[in-house]
């Protein structure tokens, strides 16, 4: 039996819609974040030695982060139905938005969550200016700019193709779901994209995304 480690308001979510979408058994064992810190519990460290989310187990195997997990069940599970053909150009931009979410659009979703905090948070009234001098400049050089420029670009991929690996649903799209909804949540994300807000709209409304939310409990991304 698969076990999930999901932690709320999570990466975790896509793997259980991933695995919704194979139609697979699972257990889903949840895990709450701190309500101040918003950091996992330790309890996950028991489970992997990062203490992140997503983790699963699969008989003797446990394998945190996401496009590993997605890669081994959708490769070990459901071959034909979400992964594009060997050899494929689908393939190939099926693997270049695998390593996208995480290696490209979550550092800067990242930086962004920080420097909204560090901004608006709770500080010594003597610091407060520098501190927040400092959040809107790394964030006026170098964040915003590059979150804006990292939409364009995905805009303009799915203005040549319905999804992100070609014209046919896949594992890909799971993957990229959380920087999107993670974009919409706090990184510019609205419906002057249109292409990329209606493709939140369209997994969205996928049965097996709302079974997923189902099992997985409430699900609000960080502002
Ligand atoms: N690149 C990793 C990132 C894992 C990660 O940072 N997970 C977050 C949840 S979205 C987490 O566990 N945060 C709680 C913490 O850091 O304590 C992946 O894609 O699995």
């Amino acid at each position: 039996m698969i076990i999930v480690h999901h932690l709320n308001n999570s990466r975790s979510q896509r793997i259980l819609w991933l695995l919704e979408e194979l139609g697979l058994p699972y257990e889903v064992k949840r895990y709450q974040r701190d309500a101040k810190t918003m950091l996992a519990p330790p309890g996950l460290r028991a489970v992997h030695p990062l203490g992140k989310s997503p983790v699963i187990s699969d008989g003797d195997v446990t394998l945190a982060e996401s496009g590993a997990i997605i890669e081994y069940l959708a490769g070990k599970y459901g071959r034909d139905k979400l992964v594009p053909a060997e050899g494929t150009p689908e393939k190939l931009r099926y693997t270049y938005w695998m390593h996208f979410a995480e290696g490209s659009m979550m550092p800067p979703l990242l930086l962004k969550l920080i420097f909204d905090r560090i901004e608006s948070g709770p500080m010594p009234f003597f610091v407060k200016p520098v501190a927040r001098g400092i959040a809107q400049r790394a964030k006026g050089l170098m964040v915003t700019p590059n979150l804006e420029r990292l939409l364009t670009f995905m805009e303009s991929e799915l203005g040549t193709r319905e999804w992100f690996a070609g014209p046919v649903f896949s594992a890909a799209d799971i993957q990229m779901s959380f920087p999107l909804e993670a974009a919409a949540a706090r990184g510019g994300l609205d419906e002057k994209r249109p292409k990329l807000w209606a493709f939140l709209r369209k997994i969205h409304a996928r049965p097996a995304y709302q079974r997923a939310l189902e099992k997985g409990g409430k699900y609000e991304l960080l502002r």
